[in-house]
């Protein structure tokens, strides 16, 4: 009722931190384009196997500064069992998913204030999603409609023959190279965010496009995962040239995330050898970092950036970018780039990462050494607020609190019967 929201608001509002005024509104208007990079663990960044690169092309945009991304080598997912999902939910909503199921599944119907509906209000933004899978897989033709999404261009939009299709779906090349036209049809500013597929769990790759062979650890999915890791970082630099060669590279807001972990811990032995160490609960936790880079016009890149960050951030990220004060919304992540920001990523089953330490299964350890340490107060006051802020994005997703909140004046809530989504002449 209105009691809990008035709870979450407080807590919320607490946490808000002030946008850095020298990146506040610099991106107003820009189109921004998202790029989500299935299954992509930070350990590939500058990964070499048989003494070659895996993604040299993501390794350029990291590495070569005139490329002007910065990039966050401490960022993290914060996703459970709604997967991709997950990911999506956090980064259009900054609120979490839900401890077990998929929020999408479960809370498809809930009033949300996401990202896309407050482009469009604030800014007229036109948003769309692409994505070579049926528009049904993880209810997302039901919650896209909650979010405000104009257009989903899924599977029915795109050439699903054979020849196109692995594992989930369509192969990230044809993706990139069959969205380009309905990228350019959007009306702009747009609001654009493409998802891979192919490097998905089990990473199966047809021979054509294995340019690099596998790893040899006799784990075949800990094998392949390099080979269609290389495959996405080729689709990518294709679509990076293709969007160049349309002109819509330059001036828009770029930016590339990681949505969840590639390989489980049922693949402990295999990543042991991946990385030279003994993987313990604490290296475990250190490997749920996944990649965030960020470039945005005429604005310079501040290269790599290892400020402890989660996907929960990146919503009032891109809203004080655009010039949107973010504190008017209900929002558990904190801007990047604000001096303000909260270097605690809590996880969803409430462990949580920070500078400095890392509390994982009801154990401290200290970052640098992974050994235990001994809780401090302080400590202990950051465990309590990560646990509470769970359970308030739990009470909010579970009461559908959002129903009982208006951001602003300006604010109209979303009518999910307006939209309709599917290729209906395809
Ligand atoms: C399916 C794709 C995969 O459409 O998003 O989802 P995941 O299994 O990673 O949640
Ligand atoms: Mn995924």
């Amino acid at each position: 009722d209105s009691d809990d929201i008035t709870e979450v608001e407080n807590y919320t509002k607490n946490k808000y931190a002030e946008p850095n005024p020298e990146l506040f509104g610099v991106a107003e208007g820009k189109n921004i384009i998202k790029i989500h990079l299935e299954s992509f663990q930070t350990f590939l960044i500058n990964y070499e196997l048989h003494g070659e690169e895996v993604t040299p092309f993501l390794n350029s945009l990291v590495n070569d500064s005139e490329q002007n991304y910065t990039y966050f080598d401490n960022f993290f997912h914060q996703t459970e069992q709604g997967k991709t999902a997950d990911a999506e939910l956090i980064m259009d909503n900054s609120i979490y998913g839900l401890p077990q199921g998929s929020a999408f599944v479960t809370r498809g119907t809930n009033t949300y204030q996401a990202l896309p509906a407050i482009l469009n209000q604030q800014q007229g933004y036109t948003s769309a999603v692409f994505h070579g899978d049926y528009k049904s897989f993880w209810n997302r033709d039901e919650i896209y409609k909650q979010f405000g999404i104009d257009t989903y261009f899924d599977a029915s939009y795109y050439d699903m023959s054979e020849e196109n299709v692995i594992n989930y779906g369509l192969k990230d090349k044809p993706f990139f190279e069959e969205s380009m036209p309905l990228l350019e049809s959007l009306d702009q500013p747009f609001y654009a965010h493409m998802m891979t597929l192919t490097h998905h769990h089990p990473y199966l790759v047809g021979e054509e496009d294995a340019t690099i062979a596998p790893a040899e650890t006799g784990d075949e999915s800990v094998d392949t995962y390099f080979q269609t890791a290389r495959y996405l970082d080729e689709a990518l630099e294709q679509f990076f040239n293709d969007l160049k060669a349309n002109g819509l590279y330059e001036d828009s807001v770029i930016l590339i995330y990681g949505d969840h972990y590639g390989i489980s811990e049922n693949h402990n032995r295999a990543m042991s050898e991946i990385i030279g160490e003994e993987i313990t609960p604490f290296v475990s936790a250190q490997l749920q970092r996944v990649p965030l880079l960020i470039k945005i016009p005429g604005v310079e890149g501040q290269g790599t950036v290892h400020e402890y960050s989660g996907q929960m951030d990146v919503m009032p990220t891109l809203l004080h970018l655009l010039g949107i004060d973010s504190q008017d919304y209900i929002q558990f992540g904190t801007d990047l780039f604000s001096e303000g920001h909260k270097e605690y990523v809590p996880f969803r089953n409430g462990d949580f990462i920070t500078p400095a330490y890392s509390y994982i299964s009801g154990t401290f350890y200290d970052n640098e050494s992974g050994e235990e340490i001994e809780a401090t107060e302080e400590m202990l006051k950051i465990k309590d607020e990560a646990l509470l802020e769970l359970e308030l994005s739990d009470k909010l997703l579970n009461g559908d609190l959002l129903r009982f909140y208006t951001p602003n004046e300006e604010w109209t809530p979303v009518d999910p019967s307006i939209y309709r989504y599917g290729n209906e002449s395809g």
